[in-house]
């Protein structure tokens, strides 16, 4: 019996604290493959840049992932893991050519870190292979998550709240919409190009 009380209070407490915190959820569609979608920077809020390093591998002659998601202020490692020499580079950050870089070329199993100080897409090409294509997307906030292939996703541990989200898919223009969080929440987009 006192185990079940004691289960009980587990519970409640438990239920109250996620009562502060929700999800974003849904699904985009009208484009195939992955989507990224993300809470749009929130006024008067900022947030320390994460501690932990992403990595975007040269590998097959492809960047691995294609697509990364990182929050503003991460820094990403640009490795190399093909006996081919790589390079990175790209024209601009959120459409912005002032924040075009060049990384510069370098041999298998070296890597170059990055900090992305800007937020938005970054188009990442090789100018020794120019099919390469890949893409890291910085997100103002740490409230993203990426698609799975048909379009479905989930933003875990949102604070309630009313935000602008948005959804970027390569080669389609971003959507935004305005969703209010209080617990789990659904919003839907639909991209063209
Ligand atoms: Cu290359």
């Amino acid at each position: 019996m006192k185990r079940k009380v004691l289960l009980a209070v587990v519970v409640i407490a438990s239920l109250s604290l996620l009562a502060n915190a929700g999800s974003i959820s849904g699904k985009v569609s009208g484009v195939s493959g992955e989507s990224v979608v993300y809470v749009d920077a929130i006024a008067g809020k900022t947030f320390p840049a994460p501690a932990q390093q992403s990595v975007m591998d040269q590998k097959g002659l492809m960047f691995q992932p294609h697509i990364l998601v990182v929050q503003q202020g991460a820094t990403v490692q640009f490795l190399n893991s093909d006996s081919v020499a790589h390079n990175v580079f790209w024209i601009s950050i959120g459409g912005n050519k002032k924040l075009g870089h060049n990384l510069g070329t370098w041999p298998q199993g070296e890597k170059r870190p990055f900090k992305f100080d800007n937020p938005g897409a970054v188009s990442l090409l090789c100018n020794v292979h120019p099919e390469m294509s890949g893409y890291v997307v910085v997100t103002p906030t740490p409230y993203f998550a990426k698609t799975d292939k048909s379009g479905e996703y989930k933003i875990e541990n949102v604070p309630d709240g009313s935000y602008s989200v948005t959804a970027w898919h390569e080669g389609a223009k971003n959507q935004s919409k305005p969703v209010t969080v209080a617990g789990d929440s659904k919003t839907d987009f639909t991209l063209s190009k």
